[in-house]
């Protein structure tokens, strides 16, 4: 080998060793483009871990569907093919039912009170809940509230909505809502939502300000209605197989990257929602004040049908009575 060969092998080598063998660049799926508050939040966490474990381990964030929707990728980080998942607990509720109970509509009274729930122990033993389901939970993050929004006329009381065919997150809970409303429920992945609504196939949606507005469902369907139905939260989930092989060192670390993401998510949401808000006003949105009463008493049944046993109907109390 010439004196030049032996250079560059020697300086290959130092390369290659100046990264542990063990060193892991996790994958984490989210259906939100790169610059939205989820995102951002999971690759804050990245920088956190990457400092902490001395460059062993960071995340890589696919945004944008790129691994599938939400269903799918859960079900990977379940088998161990995915590392993390950020998704809404709804599509959560068939295997983890402590879920459910976040989802409900109308169940947080404001922000504030969405906030002290998940900080405190009701928010910890909600994350816990989804180990036996092969998940173990890292975080909870805001996702506002949710309205719905529909392509031909506005809706301000439910039987304004009769009829109308109304996409759905994979749930079972806002199946039995939607029709509650006198509605059809059409439950698809977000991703197909646009083309949905585009074609004709859903007469309407419901989402947060800030999806509706990245999403681009605003172009489509411009009535907006302020039923602020369910502020049914997020969460960071890393796949049990996964974690089972880490050091109590490293799960310590991504844990408290996970729990210190939070605060962060949190103003950044409080930003987004502000622009999301002005956006698809200049967009040609239109914002409708509706008979919120109305939606709360037409939704009320699924509490019955859903809140199967006395540890959900608990968690629900208790959620009711935090200040
Ligand atoms: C958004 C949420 C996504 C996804 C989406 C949906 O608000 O952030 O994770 O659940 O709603 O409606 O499918």
């Amino acid at each position: 080998m010439s004196f030049a060969c032996r250079g560059l092998a020697a300086a290959l080598a130092v390369a290659v060793s100046a990264l542990p063998a063990w060193a892991v660049e996790f994958r984490s799926a989210d259906v939100h483009p790169e610059d939205y508050p989820t995102v951002l939040a999971v690759k804050r966490m990245s920088e956190e871990i990457r400092q902490k474990t001395g460059g062993r381990h960071s995340i890589r964030v696919f945004a944008g569907n790129q691994l599938g929707g939400e269903k799918e990728t859960i079900e990977q980080a379940r088998v161990g093919a995915l590392d993390l998942v950020r998704i809404n607990v709804a599509p959560m509720n068939g295997i983890c039912p402590a879920t459910i109970v976040p989802t409900m509509p109308f169940l947080f009274r404001s922000k504030e009170h969405l906030r002290a729930v998940l900080d405190g122990p009701l928010g910890e033993e909600m994350l816990r809940s989804c180990e036996s389901a092969g998940l173990v939970g890292l975080a909870f993050y805001d996702s506002g509230s949710r309205s719905l929004y529909t392509v031909k006329k506005p809706v301000k009381v439910p039987a304004d909505a009769k009829g109308m065919k109304i996409r759905v997150q994979q749930s079972e809970l806002w199946i039995a809502a939607v029709r509650a409303l006198g509605a059809q429920p059409m439950p698809m992945p977000y991703g197909e939502v646009f083309t949905a609504l585009a074609t004709g196939l859903v007469d309407g949606a419901e989402n947060n300000e800030p999806s509706y507005d990245t999403s681009r469902h605003h172009e489509i369907a411009k009535f907006y209605s302020l039923t602020e139905h369910s502020m049914a939260p997020e969460m960071l989930l890393m796949s049990k197989k996964v974690w089972d092989t880490l050091t109590h060192e490293d799960q310590r670390i991504i844990h408290e990257a996970a729990r210190n993401s939070v605060p962060h998510m949190r103003a950044l949401w409080d930003e987004k929602e502000r622009a999301s808000r002005a956006a698809m006003l200049r967009a040609g949105a239109q914002i409708i004040a509706v008979d919120k009463q109305a939606f709360r008493a037409a939704m009320k049944p699924v509490y019955d049908r859903f809140l199967t046993d006395a540890a959900m109907k608990d968690l629900v109390a208790k959620i009711q009575a935090t200040r």
